[in-house]
């Protein structure tokens, strides 16, 4: 996150002549976000990616098992990370992911390094002590559950961290992102549910990231619905669909669903269209999907495009990232593996369950 502020400063000082004469139009152009906010959702869009792309390297070279993660998701998850009450306990949000969410973790101020950590399954990988796939993080400081490999599971069990923060009266919220195909689990049906019954809803900002796909199944031919946000409408919760490429559109939409929410301590639902731009996981081959949009890019040349960035300053970001993950990568390849004496560590902890032995 240091880093991140050091490099949207350095972009921002080097951009602010070309920047204020064209203020008042990337000003409507951007829909009234400062120069500052663009610059650094910009930064963490592509810090993010060049962590993606170095994640999927790993993979290929062999220095990891399996990929799954989130290039295509830069634009929604980023504003998501920046605009969370960040913190630990009742009175910050609860962050309650999917595996895509490496731009939302990043935005929350995690490493690179400890991203690569659960990558390559290191001793020192601080979610889950190298036990776990790539983007299933956990960070108990930043109010982040675990990511679960079950899909769905996440979103009752966001109702419950929201039913929580109700009580404690603090107006923080729980915030629960997943894919489309997921929503077909009940599990998803019972948070509608649950955030929705009569006088007694819930703080919960229930989002769906729509790419489309299920692994290889296309949205057509499974969904009865128009859209997922629909479904949500009949519970009578505040729902929509968004441009989920589109950052501005995005952090616009979170703000005003987010603010909602703390004041009338009632759900809200989000659909956003995101691309999914190197297919589903490593075990369909992490190659790049060129026909989808990449919102990455297209933020960049906006920004360009009305003098809020510079070509030399956008390269520089590019650089300075795939630096970062070069070195993290020499750091965590340095590092040990767990080893079989701690298989036990941290699970079902002081139950009969502790020790397989004992069955
Ligand atoms: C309960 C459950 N069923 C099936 C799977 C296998 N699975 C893993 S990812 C996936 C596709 C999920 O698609 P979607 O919810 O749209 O999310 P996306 O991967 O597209 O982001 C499936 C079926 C699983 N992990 N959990
Ligand atoms: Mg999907």
């Amino acid at each position: 996150m240091a880093i991140s502020k050091k490099t949207s400063k350095k972009t921002s000082k080097k951009t602010s002549k070309t920047a204020s004469i064209k203020k008042s139009s990337s000003k409507n152009q951007f829909g009234g976000l400062s120069e500052k906010l663009l610059l650094q959702m910009h930064d963490l869009m592509v810090k993010s990616r060049v962590l993606e792309e170095r994640l999927i390297k790993i993979y290929r070279a062999g220095e990891s098992y399996f990929w799954i993660g989130g290039p295509g998701e830069e634009a929604w998850g980023v504003p998501l990370g920046l605009l969370a009450r960040k913190g630990k306990g009742l009175a910050y949000d609860f962050m309650h992911l999917h595996y895509r969410c490496t731009p939302t973790v990043l935005a929350m101020g995690v490493s690179m390094l400890d991203s690569i950590r659960l990558m390559m399954n290191r001793v020192t990988d601080p979610s889950t002590g190298g036990r776990n796939f790539s983007n299933h993080y956990v960070f108990p400081d930043l109010n982040i559950a675990p990511v679960t490999s079950p899909l769905e599971v996440q979103y009752p069990i966001a109702c419950g961290t929201a039913h929580a923060q109700k009580r404690f009266g603090k107006k923080a919220i729980s915030i629960v992102t997943g894919g489309d195909a997921g929503t077909a689990e009940g599990d998803f049906a019972t948070s509608l549910i649950l955030a929705s019954r009569r006088g007694q809803e819930l703080p919960v900002l229930i989002t769906v990231q729509n790419n489309k796909w299920g692994i290889s199944t296309y949205w057509d031919g499974q969904h009865g619905e128009d859209t997922i946000a629909d479904r949500a409408k009949g519970f009578n919760i505040k729902s929509r669909v968004i441009n989920g490429n589109d950052p501005i559109e995005t952090y616009l939409a979170l703000q005003e669903d987010m603010e909602y929410i703390r004041k009338t301590g009632k759900p809200a639902f989000i659909e956003a269209r995101v691309s999914r731009l190197y297919g589903h996981s490593s075990a369909s081959g992490a190659n790049p999907v060129l026909e989808e949009v990449d919102p990455v890019k297209v933020f960049e040349s906006k920004l360009i495009k009305a003098g809020v960035l510079t070509v030399a300053a956008a390269k520089k970001v590019w650089e300075q990232y795939e630096e970062e993950g070069r070195e993290a990568l020499e750091i965590a390849r340095k590092e040990p593996v767990p080893q079989a004496e701690s298989i036990w560590d941290h699970t079902y902890v002081g139950s009969e369950n502790a020790d397989w032995r004992k069955f």
